[in-house]
């Protein structure tokens, strides 16, 4: 890439090999292929009418070296700002003027973002089960697969569908294809009464090393936090995520307060502003923001020297609903970022991995993102032709009073 080199396109691709996946092709006058991810589970084609209406005509004639004037002219250069779809779009691309910039000098993203930090990048994956000795089963399968940090999701007895809880030999996904959400019923106080039963006997079959994860899913109230806190502390999890819904931050003093527990908070935020108050009050030990929904490379690195300040970590958000494109992303920050203490890793199915090449690669609990100049990944634009967007949603849930709740 010499300095005169220009954008000459922005192509949106939708593809659907097994689930929905949006992703940014830029090229360059000189032939450079940079790829982002732009997904954004269940509302796939906002993201995809964001970058192809409004961001792709302004990106075309400018440099492509300029990762971070871009960033800022998507962001602060536009009046309606922040919101997962906006931020999903200045995180694709951003992602793929790192990838860019990569092939242009030769280096994985990761030298250009100072080096390796760490020889591998910390994992963890998901245990499910509807009861407890399935959950054990699952947390067996998964220890076996070489994995040292495991989130632990079971049923709750009374609930026909439970957050987190998918068949034994399919992998979770929580969006349902079709042209209308799933409908959950969802009973807190029935969650509360299992879950830290179960998670004490997940921990009494793994033994102490294992690192132990839970996901609260954003359902409880502070105090039911701060109760559930209290309750799993012999358990001794690595974390206890999104207690609370994301709105009001400033609830988690009353959980910290209370318990010691180590908290996760922020798959569902955009930007560093959104992290702040519980960055800054050290109400968290882990920020999970994730690579393309909080801005890209680019932005989840503000997020990481702002939480380094306050001695909180960063636990990227790795679901099966952001593509591998993504995961490299986010493997990249991993090895370079003093901070970063795991990556949620879910996997993918074997499809996806056809149409996305990538040289990230797992082993023994632990990811790397390969020496591939750029972010590692190459999209098979053919394959992915064969399998058009199709509908899908995250389910929404109800109480046993039909009132809507917090999924
Ligand atoms: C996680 C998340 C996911 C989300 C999903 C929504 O911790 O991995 O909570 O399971 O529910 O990404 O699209
Ligand atoms: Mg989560």
């Amino acid at each position: 890439m010499s300095k005169h080199d220009t954008i000459v396109s922005a192509d949106v691709i939708v593809t659907s090999p097994g689930r929905n996946f949006v992703t940014l092709k830029i090229t360059t006058a000189e032939g450079l292929v940079g790829w982002g991810d732009a997904t954004l589970n269940g509302r796939e084609l906002a993201v995809a009418s964001y970058l192809r209406d409004h961001v792709a005509p302004l990106l075309i004639g400018r440099d492509p070296a300029r990762i971070e004037d871009t960033w800022q002219y998507l962001y602060r250069g536009v009046y309606w700002r922040r919101g997962p779809v906006t931020m999903t779009s200045i995180g694709a691309v951003d992602l793929a003027l790192w990838d860019i910039k990569g092939k242009a000098t030769d280096q994985p993203v990761y030298q250009l973002l100072g080096g390796a930090v760490r020889d591998r990048v910390l994992t963890y994956t998901h245990a499910t089960g509807w009861d407890v000795p399935q959950l054990l089963d699952s947390l067996d399968a998964q220890r076996e697969r070489g994995f040292q940090a495991i989130r632990a999701q079971t049923g709750v007895p009374g609930l026909d569908i439970v957050y987190g809880v998918g068949s034994p030999d399919a992998g979770y996904e929580p969006a349902g294809r079709g042209a209308a959400p799933v409908e959950e019923v969802w009973d807190t106080a029935a969650y509360l009464r299992h879950a830290p039963g179960a998670l004490a006997a997940a921990r009494e079959h793994v033994g102490p090393e294992v690192k132990l994860l839970h996901d609260a899913h954003h359902r409880l109230t502070p105090n039911e936090a701060a109760r559930l806190g209290r309750a799993l502390e012999d358990v001794d999890l690595f974390w206890l995520e999104d207690v609370t819904p994301a709105e009001n931050q400033e609830v988690l003093r009353h959980v910290r307060r209370h318990t010691t527990t180590p908290l996760a908070i922020g798959e569902v935020f955009n930007t560093v502003w959104e992290c702040q108050t519980l960055i800054t009050e050290q109400l968290i030990d882990y920020v999970r923001t994730c690579v393309t929904h909080a801005g890209g490379i680019s932005h989840l690195r503000r997020i990481a020297a702002l939480a380094e300040v306050w001695q909180v970590k960063l636990g990227p958000h790795g679901p099966s609903d952001v593509s591998p494109v993504a995961l490299a992303a986010s493997l990249h920050v991993g090895l370079s970022t003093p901070n970063f203490a795991i990556q949620e890793y879910m996997g993918y199915e074997p499809l996806v991995h056809e149409v996305f090449r990538h040289d990230w690669s797992y082993a023994d609990g632990h990811l790397h993102p390969g020496d591939a100049p750029g972010l590692g990944v190459e999209v098979d634009e053919a394959l992915a032709a064969r399998y058009p967007y199709e509908p899908a949603y995250l389910p929404v849930a109800r109480r046993r009073d039909g009132s809507m709740t917090d999924w």
